[in-house]
């Protein structure tokens, strides 16, 4: 079923930007970074979200250009690993998902885990499948402010 979901572009609904009701109802988004894409652990990532009980708004794989990468990443601009990141999300296909739930962007993040694959808790997205740095197998976004940010670059 979760390969119906990846086969080309899938928009189920328009992106809502900004929604986030006082239920706790939140969204954010998810990448699942080339070095995933590649390894073809898209399925048994988004898996975990559809189990945790999120919702998927939207879904697809991304291909970024070396402008749009340095647009999303932009505040790590000044940050001495900011070429090495961009040019690894420009590496390959990415898949973007924007997820909805209650506390989503808090609840991602701990589900992905640490920054350092080689760091992160078993358990975890990253401590599960990975031991990179820059290739650390997906981002979520850290605040409703970098959900608003990123979906807009990635989703419209
Ligand atoms: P995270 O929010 O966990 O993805 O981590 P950060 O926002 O701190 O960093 C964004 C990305 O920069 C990480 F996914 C990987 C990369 N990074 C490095 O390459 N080196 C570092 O020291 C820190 C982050």
């Amino acid at each position: 079923m979760i390969h119906d979901y990846l086969n080309g572009l899938i928009n189920t609904s328009k992106v809502e930007l900004g929604s986030k009701s006082e239920m706790g109802v939140e969204q954010t988004l998810i990448l699942i970074k080339p070095d995933a894409f590649k390894r073809k652990l898209v399925g048994k990532i988004i898996q975990r979200f559809e189990e945790k009980g999120f919702n998927i708004k939207q879904l697809k794989t991304y291909d970024f250009t070396d402008e749009k990468a340095q647009d999303f990443y932009s505040i790590h601009r000044s940050k001495p690993f900011f070429k090495e990141l961009v040019s690894f999300v420009c590496s390959g296909t990415v898949v973007a998902c924007i997820l909805e739930g209650n506390n989503a962007v808090s609840t991602v993040r701990i589900m992905i885990g640490l920054t350092k694959s080689f760091d992160a808790a078993p358990g975890t997205i990253r401590g599960d499948f990975g031991l990179g740095i820059s290739d650390n197998i997906i981002h979520a976004s850290d605040s409703h402010e970098s959900f608003i940010k990123e979906s807009s670059v990635v989703f419209l």
